[in-house]
């Protein structure tokens, strides 16, 4: 293991990591420690070549999107990550190297006039990319500030043509042990999945996203394509997406499926409810030694508050 210093705004990978603290235990009661699958692992990714929609970067970026707080270095961005295909730990860099993002297809089914298959090169093209600025706020009380390049959710609704009796937007991760060891760990609820109400994915904020500080995605961020829906906590916005399914029912979503005491569907900020084992009311930002006041919907209250209209009894806030 690397012994290193930790810089000031670092957070000790004890607190940084509390999604994984009750599962240790679960590990331990499956007997499954450290047991990952030790199968021949495809060469690395990265001898894919060029990214194939490396001329769209850097895509415009839309003015409407302003920040409160200076944007994260990028270096720092790309190194603390959580995708747990890739292990538990922040630093999943090298073993994400192993995902091969090309060729890459989304299958889109469920409740639309006619379920298709669309390659994400494809779908690239069919949309019109966009840079943004937006807050970052992980359930875990650490915060980043991103130029994300994407385009709205709402292009890819209207693409798949929802029936009326589609009330969820259900995504998934792909789903392949033999890259992604951690999916190999039976006692979590693979693949990753998240969902939105057709109101949420149709909102303005809720972006499929395809890039990050003017480039293609990295493997660790979640290429080829993720969600970002910047008013939720992090674990909202699903990576490396292969699936769309347009449902009736409200999808069982990863982290509920581990823990419903803690995690829920809906999942909006709020500095004011605590997560059962930590506050929220504020958050470490990434690079900072500075810690800031959380922010109702992560800021975006007076886009979003209108979308909770007459759910209030529903569990709204993690
Ligand atoms: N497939 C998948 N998507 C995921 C996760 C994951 O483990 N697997 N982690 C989530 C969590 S908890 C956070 S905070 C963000 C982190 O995104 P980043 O690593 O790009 O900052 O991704 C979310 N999406
Ligand atoms: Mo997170």
């Amino acid at each position: 293991m690397l012994i290193r210093r930790r810089a000031g705004w670092e957070i000790p990978e004890s607190q940084a990591t509390p999604e994984a603290v009750f599962l240790d235990r679960r590990q331990w009661l499956a007997g499954g420690a450290g047991l990952m699958a030790a199968t021949a692992l495809p060469r690395d990714a990265a001898a894919q070549g060029p990214d194939p929609t490396l001329d769209l970067y850097p895509a415009r970026r839309n003015a409407g999107y302003t920040l409160d707080r200076p944007v994260t270095d990028e270096e720092l961005a790309a190194n603390y990550n959580n995708f747990y295909e890739f292990g538990t730990s922040k630093d999943v860099v090298a073993a994400a190297k192993r995902l091969p993002t090309r060729p890459w297809t989304i299958a889109i089914d469920g409740l639309v006039e006619k379920p298709f298959e669309i390659g994400v090169d494809e779908l690239i093209r069919k949309v019109t990319l966009e840079e943004r600025l937006y807050r970052f706020r992980c359930v875990e009380a650490w915060s980043m500030a991103v130029p994300w390049t994407g385009f709205p959710l709402k292009s890819l609704v209207e693409l798949a043509r929802p029936l009326s009796g589609a009330k969820y937007v259900q995504m998934q991760t792909f789903m392949n042990p033999r890259v992604a060891p951690g999916q190999s760990q039976r006692w979590y609820p693979w693949p990753y999945t998240e969902g939105l109400t057709i109101a949420e994915a149709s909102h303005d904020l809720a972006l499929m996203v395809t890039g990050i500080y003017g480039k293609p995605i990295p493997n660790q961020h979640g290429a080829p394509l993720r969600l970002i829906v910047p008013w939720k906590y992090g674990f909202k916005s699903v990576k490396s997406i292969s699936k769309i399914s347009f449902v009736a029912e409200r999808p069982k979503t990863f982290w509920e499926g581990l823990q419903a005491s803690e995690y829920g569907f809906w999942a909006n900020v709020n500095p004011e409810v605590s997560h059962p084992r930590w506050s929220q009311a504020s958050e470490q930002v990434l690079g900072s030694r500075e810690r800031r006041p959380t922010l109702l919907f992560n800021g975006y209250a007076e886009q979003v508050a209108d979308l909770y209209k007459g759910l209030e009894k529903e569990r709204l806030w993690a």
